[in-house]
């Protein structure tokens, strides 16, 4: 069964596929409205990696997150389409796929699933990819032998020490910049930082995020951006979500 399903998602791009047991999640589900789509009885997250390095050289003023078409249509797209075919191939069971805007921890969840490691930065890090993937799940009552493990990274400390808030989830640059309102002294870390738009410090020093291999998936190759530039078309970016002024605003903030 295990087999068959990688078959099918990896003939569908999706190449990097784990299974962690519901149950393991069950008492850890996130309080968001996509809690409702989740299939009654479910008994399986299968977890999907998606890589997205584009180039070694980091882009300009934006993580390399914010430099690609939006992951949520991306991944989301792949894995719906995912998602009808295992619909076709077992017709009794229900499947439901979600990407960030889900209930499932996806980082403890993809790590519970064999994806990679959890890293002191939150963030699952994978050995191919390092922690540049961002993770999507389909979520099914269908029943598959999960071997449940859990590992962390080396704690070796650097991402904490480099980043300017230290770790802390309210004041992290990433959640900052995509705020719409912020104070002066806000605006100024942005800035001391040059951050447009997303915040990869604590990733660029990873010791698991050297060497690592670019994607191979066309639609973020064939996308990339290198940098922001005002009036440029921002449909189907990641930055869009908040609205255009924000990302405005963070220029602007930039090169004044
Ligand atoms: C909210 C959110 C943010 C917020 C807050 C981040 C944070 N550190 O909490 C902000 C906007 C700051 C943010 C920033 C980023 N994010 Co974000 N974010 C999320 C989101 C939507 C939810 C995370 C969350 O709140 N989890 C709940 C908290 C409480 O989890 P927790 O800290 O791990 O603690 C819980 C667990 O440890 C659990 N627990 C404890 N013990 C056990 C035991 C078991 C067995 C289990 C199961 C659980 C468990 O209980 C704790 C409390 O509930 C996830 C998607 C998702 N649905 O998971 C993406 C996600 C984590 N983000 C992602 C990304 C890419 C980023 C950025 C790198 C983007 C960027 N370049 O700027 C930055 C990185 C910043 C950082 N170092 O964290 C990716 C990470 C991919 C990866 N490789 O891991 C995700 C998975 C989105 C995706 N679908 O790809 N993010």
């Amino acid at each position: 069964m295990k087999q068959t399903i990688t078959d099918i998602l990896s003939a569908n791009g999706i190449k990097n596929v784990g299974f962690c047991a519901f149950e393991s999640i069950k008492g850890h589900l996130l309080d968001c409205r996509a809690k409702e789509r989740l299939p009654q009885n479910s008994k399986t997250v299968i977890m999907c990696a998606f890589a997205y390095k584009v180039k070694e050289n980091p882009p300009k003023f934006l993580s390399r997150y914010a430099a690609i078409p939006d992951y949520h249509i991306v991944c989301g797209d792949m894995l719906a389409t995912a998602c009808k075919i295992l619909r076709q191939k077992y017709p009794q069971n229900s499947f439901e796929a979600f990407c960030d805007n889900s209930p499932v921890p996806e980082v403890c969840a993809a790590a519970i699933a064999g994806l990679g490691v959890k890293g002191d930065n939150g963030l699952l890090i994978t050995k191919e990819y390092g922690s540049f993937v961002f993770l999507g799940e389909i979520v099914t009552d269908l029943y598959v032998d999960c071997q449940n493990q859990y590992k962390e990274c080396i704690h070796c400390g650097k991402c904490k020490t480099v980043c300017p808030v230290s770790l802390n989830k309210t004041d992290c640059l990433s959640n900052l910049s995509q705020k719409k309102k912020l104070t002066d002294s806000e605006l100024e870390k942005l800035k001391e930082n040059s951050i447009l738009w997303g915040c990869d410090i604590c990733q660029n020093v990873c010791p698991m995020n050297q060497n690592t291999k670019i994607t191979d998936n066309p639609q973020f190759i064939n996308g990339y951006r290198n940098e922001y530039n005002i009036g440029e078309d921002t449909s189907e970016r990641a930055y869009t979500w908040r609205g255009e002024n924000v990302i405005k605003r963070n220029y602007e903030n930039l090169i004044k």
